[in-house]
């Protein structure tokens, strides 16, 4: 980055800096209603930001970028990844990429997206370079889990400055885009290879017309701020984008060729949510269309500790967008039931309180239970016409005191279906299995796991649980 445009950045980002304290304020206010039955935001175990969605195999994958907890800055090392197949429970899965797998990369993994081609995963993620420039690097994996490795040792792509924000989109006609950028937007097409492109690096022109206009800024005309991503719908193609001054609002804008010209198409989302950052990301799935964004809403959530929502959307009938509010209760109704019969993991849920998600060998991805009362939300649990006669649960505790994991039907007073005393085994990397009959139930009911005991901190460990006949 050259001097003067990274003095730019820099206030860019203090700017960022100053305005999100102005916003907490109202982050809270807006949330003070953390409801028992809000689904947004859909990750509670750990801050999220920059979700990018991914459809594949009928299942729908949500890549994230992680703000440490009690970030004051946008201190973020990892990204994260969860999926889910009725839009209501998400499951988390283990990290797929660090920016310690760039050798060259000194830190900051930014808001970064995937996409398969031909059976292989392409992760475009922006990272700061050793020397302290941004630039925008590529990791490829065979599952969308990972492993994830950098296959060129070397950034793929990077303008003079602003190189974040990356947003991958593969045309019928089977050429993909790279588009990124703050304060610029830029593009490149990229090879079959997705690991290498063509051609030279675009700048989107910056016209109002394009991008709505931003007044009294002769530096930045219109309203993109960064956060593009390209999304096709009837042969129409979308620009959707975070639009400034900050706090951000999300925009969007179209055209008939995935180059534009770009036209401005209106707000999506407006400024609200307590972060002064917002960040779309858009897919369909299974008929529907569902727009990501992120907000403040977690308790000690911030512009810096960020979380991962979800809602529907919808377009009129001449391809405008509909706007979307953020609301608390996310998707209301899951797109089918979840077979209990089989292995669940504990960190599959439609929502908790006091939990937080961890990772060993050992287990995997497991949840600890942080205080007395903590507790996970399965939804729309199938016990099916036969009821089931047993629960079976991996747990663990390092405390003496008696803890016990209650499952409860529809709510958490609602009636018992066991109580699982969870053994000593002295730490997470050590587990038990319990199991206990339970009353008979049949049909579809929401699960509460409910974590109770004296102990003053991490309660209990939970890895899995599953019903039987
Ligand atoms: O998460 C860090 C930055 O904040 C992203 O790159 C931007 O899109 C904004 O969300």
């Amino acid at each position: 980055m050259k001097k003067n445009n990274l003095n730019k950045y820099r206030l860019l980002t203090s700017i960022k800096f100053t305005c999100q304290w102005r916003n907490v304020a109202l982050g809270t206010a807006l949330f003070s209603c953390w409801g028992l039955h809000a689904q947004n935001p859909i990750v509670q175990t750990a801050y999220t930001a920059d979700p990018a969605p991914l459809v594949y195999n009928d299942k729908l994958y949500l890549y994230t970028s992680h703000d440490e907890d009690g970030s004051t800055w946008f201190t973020m090392n990892d990204w994260k990844l969860y999926s889910t197949d009725d839009m209501v429970n998400w499951t988390e899965h283990p990290t797929p990429l660090s920016f310690k797998t760039f050798e060259w990369a000194g830190g900051d993994a930014w808001a970064a997206q995937c996409i398969e081609r031909g059976g292989k995963f392409y992760m475009y993620v922006p990272v700061t370079d050793r020397k302290g420039e941004t630039a925008i690097g590529v990791a490829v994996a065979d599952s969308p889990y990972g492993p994830f490795y950098d296959p060129i040792g070397a950034p793929l792509v990077r303008a003079d400055y602003g190189n974040i924000d990356p947003t991958v989109f593969i045309d019928e006609d089977g050429q993909a885009y790279l588009y990124w950028g703050n304060p610029n937007c830029y593009y490149v097409k990229l090879n079959k290879d997705m690991i290498s492109y063509k051609g030279d690096i675009h700048a989107v022109p910056m016209k109002p017309e394009a991008f709505g206009r931003r007044e009294g800024d002769p530096q930045r005309p219109t309203l993109y701020e960064e956060a593009p991503w390209l999304y096709k719908r009837k042969g129409v193609y979308y620009l959707f984008y975070a639009g400034g001054p900050i706090p951000e609002h999300l925009a969007y804008a179209t055209s008939d060729s995935p180059e534009g010209p770009w036209k401005y198409g209106g707000t999506v989302m407006a400024k609200e949510g307590g972060s002064f950052t917002n960040h779309p990301g858009i897919v369909d799935f299974r008929g529907k269309t569902y727009l990501f964004y992120h907000d403040a809403s977690l308790p000690g959530g911030s512009g810096f500790t960020r979380s991962v929502c979800v809602r529907e959307m919808d377009f009129g009938r001449d391809g405008k967008v509909n706007p979307v509010k953020m609301v608390k209760e996310g998707v209301e109704k899951g797109l089918k039931p979840l077979c209990p019969y089989r292995k669940v993991e504990a960190e599959t849920m439609a929502w908790s309180k006091r939990m937080k998600s961890d990772y060993n060998s050992q287990v995997g991805v497991f949840v600890t239970a942080l205080r007395n009362g903590s507790y996970t939300r399965v939804r729309d649990v199938d016990f099916g016409e036969k009821a089931p006669s047993r629960i079976l649960a991996r747990l663990s505790t390092t405390h003496n005191a008696d803890i016990v994991m209650e499952v409860r039907l529809d709510g958490l007073e609602g009636q018992v279906l066991a109580e699982l005393k969870v053994p000593r085994t002295g730490g997470s990397d050590r587990w038990k299995l319990v199991e206990k009959q339970i009353p008979q139930v049949t049909g579809v009911h929401d699960l509460y796991f409910i974590f109770k005991g004296k102990a003053m901190r991490n309660l209990a460990y939970f890895d899995y649980w599953k019903l039987s006949h």
